[in-house]
């Protein structure tokens, strides 16, 4: 028996050796290939086996690349600014810069301990000036363009983190950060108007080699609807109501209209006798969080005693308020068509409204409703000059109608908002705007970029919607950089989403003092090929990062306008029972042990072992157990064999393609769980044909370590240098399989019916008798005929069918 694997020696002897001799270098000569991880948040918790996934997964594929010849960019870096950082300073006292830096050493460490061969030349850290220089610069930029302006409103506001939030922060009503409720909070903000490339962002989904899912949330997020705005006169004023809908085909269906309770008719509207209820209705709305809205629960609404004209037929329409009508979605109001309409149907129920059926389903009317009949499908009813026409062709000729007729337009509406980029926090990149009482908003100029953060003695949020910065006057008062008049600086920070938006693209150039990126490093090495990270940024920071790129696209810094040409999303694994690792639920799982215990191959391969990789999987360290082992086994097979000198048999020759074969395909379709499962079976495979034949074959023992190389990277170096070789293993070729040699053998055999011979085939020698016989039978075709009473197969002789 040779030397047994020893995991702690030899990961040991490759991590210097890499450090001494770096694997991945660009000769000038390789093409490119980028892999890019999300980039994690220091935080000061650690990584846990969970993290380990994604860049497992990430570091398999670049180092199967690096074999297929590419130069790798594969780097790693820290998404620094935000909340938690600044929570744990105000609870300290400690500024955040010192806590993230600690955090950072000690995730980096962990980092290392994956083994996976980060270019940490590359590394950058969002809160870095020299980094956040060039934050500020598009920000510069885009307020240069008109993307980025100041307006006050509404916004989301959470009022534990006392910060604004963006539309795309809220889920469930809830802020994204704590899960408080999030309420409603005049304030200014910044905004980017990411709506204007709203379908850029629409249409260029299709440019992408990313999971449906994700392609499929952003485009409901961006949410294009086609539709018509139409104006209903009020009644005795002066006033018309514009209603927006996706259904202008149902109009002589509309029984009433509900405005939004902040529309800016909806209290003129209230006749003297509504008063009182309008005016309380209005307020109990405004005092009502997102979540409380937005419940499925009993519609709530107040007749305003005002009716509109349906401008179509003349209809008296009874105005009333619903919250169920969004302020800032369309116009705001909306016209009810209870027959057709789930929330309208509800809503006249429980106030006794009308409801007038437009759409037959098979030509007849519906007595007695208990239901709306949603579908667009169907004949026209009740609809004046439209009776008899199709609902369908109808729906989309109505907008045209409208507009003809000069009661209404045709519109295009989407659910994207502009972005609220404003955050009332001290832990952020300044924005770089100066007040001047002069000349309005100035930006801080470009070559006085960055703009530092200044030092705080309390990080605390005031609460009033003025951030931390707002007191330290030698900062906050400044000279217009255009007039020189005294001035003001913006003291809002930017959200955290502003760092990560763009960073993929300083990777390439990180030292970069003058530009973002050079032009000719963004030609050499940009975009990335291939982006890995969690599904739960399918609308946020996937969005935002394919909004900058845009823009930078547009203002020629890069040449292409989507940065991720491939998406792969791992799950998250989770602790017992599914329940997400977290340090407050105890059951956390961290590395460090399983890699002393078991090495960081072992650990590696198992993290991929768990379970399909897009997948959420439950930890359990038993199975770890059998990764070792098996690892063992594939050591000792090459150590026992190595010296041989074995000729391999053609059998042997035909176990090793079909090895290269299933591993390539399993690698290439990203199912990485059953590659490690593949490697299993054909090394039991590979062992059982080496004892009947007294060894194995150097060749076959070096393609099984090539394609084991970039699962256990430490064991696939040692084994490729015991196996004779000085260089790398990862500078050898992937292994490519030979179709011919996988061929099983065959043999002709005759074949029978009832005794006499119709046809010859050749099969597989280890064919099934089923099979045999099913090709035999595809064979004879009709010269098959009468009933089959009996199927013989004599293997490797002959099939005979009885038949009558
Ligand atoms: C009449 C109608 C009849 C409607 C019918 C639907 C079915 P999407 O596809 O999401 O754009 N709506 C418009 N503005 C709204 C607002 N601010 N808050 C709540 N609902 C609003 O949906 C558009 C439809 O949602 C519009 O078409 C409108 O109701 C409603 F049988 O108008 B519909
Ligand atoms: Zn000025």
């Amino acid at each position: 028996m040779a030397v047994p694997y020893n995991h702690k020696a030899i990961e040991k002897k490759w991590r210097q050796k890499w450090e001494e001799n770096p694997v991945n270098v660009d000769d000038g000569k390789k093409p490119k290939y980028y892999c890019l991880d999300m980039f994690p948040y220091p935080s000061g918790n650690g990584l846990h086996v969970g993290h380990w996934r994604g860049y497992v997964i990430s570091d398999v594929w670049s180092r199967y690349k690096m074999m297929q010849g590419y130069y790798l960019i594969h780097p790693m870096g820290w998404d620094a600014f935000g909340l938690p950082a600044e929570n744990y300073a105000i609870k300290t006292g400690q500024h955040p810069a010192i806590s993230t830096a600690k955090n950072i050493s000690n995730i980096k460490r962990q980092i290392n301990e994956i083994a996976a061969i980060y270019d940490w030349d590359r590394e950058v850290n969002t809160t870095d000036p020299d980094f956040y220089k060039w934050t500020q610069w598009i920000f510069v930029k885009m307020f240069k363009e008109g993307l980025a302006y100041e307006k006050e409103f509404p916004i989301n506001w959470c009022p534990s983190c006392k910060t604004g939030l963006a539309n795309e922060e809220v889920v469930n009503g809830c802020c994204e950060r704590c899960g408080t409720p999030v309420t409603k909070k005049n304030l200014r903000q910044w905004m980017l108007r990411i709506t204007k490339y709203a379908d850029r962002l629409l249409n260029d989904l299709d440019k992408l080699e990313w999971p449906e899912k994700v392609k499929k949330m952003q485009t409901e997020w961006i949410g294009k609807s086609y539709g018509a705005e139409v104006e209903f006169p009020v009644e005795g004023k002066d006033e018309k109501i514009t209603v927006y809908t996706t259904r202008p085909d149902t109009l002589h269906g509309a029984t009433f209209m509900v405005l939004a309770p902040e529309h800016k008719l909806a209290a003129g509207l209230a006749t003297p006798d509504q008063k009182e209820a309008v005016d309380a209705y209005i307020y109990a709305a405004s005092m009502k969080s997102n979540v409380d809205r937005m419940q499925d629960k009993e519609k709530t609404g107040v007749f305003t005693g005002s009716y509109a004209t349906n401008p179509l037929n003349g209809a008296k329409v009874p105005i009333w308020l619903s919250d169920y009508v969004l302020a800032d979605y369309g116009t705001g109001a909306i016209m009810c068509v209870p027959a057709h309409d789930d929330r309208d149907f509800e809503f006249a129920k429980k106030f006794d409204i009308p409801i007038i059926q437009v759409i037959a389903k098979d030509g007849k009317a519906i007595e007695n409703m208990t239901e709306a009949y949603t579908e667009a499908s169907g004949t026209m009813i009740n609809s004046g000059d439209w009776n008899g026409m199709e609902s369908a062709v109808l729906k989309k000729e109505a907008p045209h109608i409208i507009e003809k007729m000069g009661i209404g337009r045709k519109t295009v509406n989407y659910k994207l908002r502009d972005w609220v980029f404003s955050r009332q926090r001290y832990w952020g990149e300044p924005i770089p705007i100066v007040h001047c009482p002069k000349c309005g908003n100035v930006p801080v100029p470009e070559e006085e970029l960055p703009l530092r953060l200044p030092d705080v003695e309390s990080y605390e949020p005031t609460g009033t919607g003025e951030s931390p910065l707002a007191a330290i006057e030698d900062w906050v008062n400044c000279k217009c950089p255009k007039c020189g008049a005294a001035a003001k600086r913006e003291t809002n920070t930017m959200p955290q989403w502003a760092g990560s938006s763009w960073y993929f693209l300083r990777y390439v150039d990180s030292h970069n003092d003058k530009e973002l990126v050079s032009k000719e490093k963004a030609d050499k090495y940009l975009p990335v090929d291939m982006y890995i990270g969690g599904v739960e940024h399918a609308v946020l920071h996937l969005l935002y990062s394919r909004f900058y790129t845009k823009f930078l696209y547009d203002i020629g810094v890069v040449d292409f306008d989507e940065p991720f040409h491939k998406l792969f999303n791992q799950g998250m694994i989770t602790g017992k029972n599914g329940i997400k690792m977290s340090k407050s639920k105890g059951n956390v799982i961290s590395p460090d042990d399983l890699v002393r215990d078991y090495g960081c191959d072992s650990l590696r391969m198992y993290e991929l072992f768990v379970g399909p990789p897009e997948l959420d999987a439950e930890w359990d360290d038993r199975g770890i157990e059998g990764v070792y082992r098996f690892l063992s086994r594939f050591w000792n097979l090459v150590m026992d064999n190595k010296d041989k000198n074995i000729k391999a048999s053609k059998e042997m020759i035909k176990a090793r393609h079909k090895m290269i074969h299933m591993i390539t395909t399993r690698l290439e379709g990203f199912s990485l769980n059953t590659v490690i499962s593949g490697f299993m079976e054909c090394n039991n495979n590979l062992i059982a044909i080496a004892k009947k034949e007294g060894g194995m074959d150097k060749e076959t023992l070096e393609a099984a370590v090539l394609l084991l190389a970039p699962f256990a990277p430490h064991m696939g170096e040692e084994l490729w240098e015991e196996l004779g070789h000085t260089d790398s293993v990862f500078h050898h070729e992937w292994p490519a399989h030979d179709e011919e040699a996988m061929k099983d053998d065959e043999v002709e055999i005759p074949v029978q019916v009832n005794g006499k011979t119709k046809a010859v085939i050749s099969i597989p020698v280890d064919i099934s008798k089923e099979d045999a016989i099913a090709k035999a039978k595809e064979v004879l075709g009709d010269k098959l005929s009468g009933n089959i009473i009996k199927e013989i197969y004599v293997p490797k002789k002959i099939v005979n069918i009885v038949a009558k």
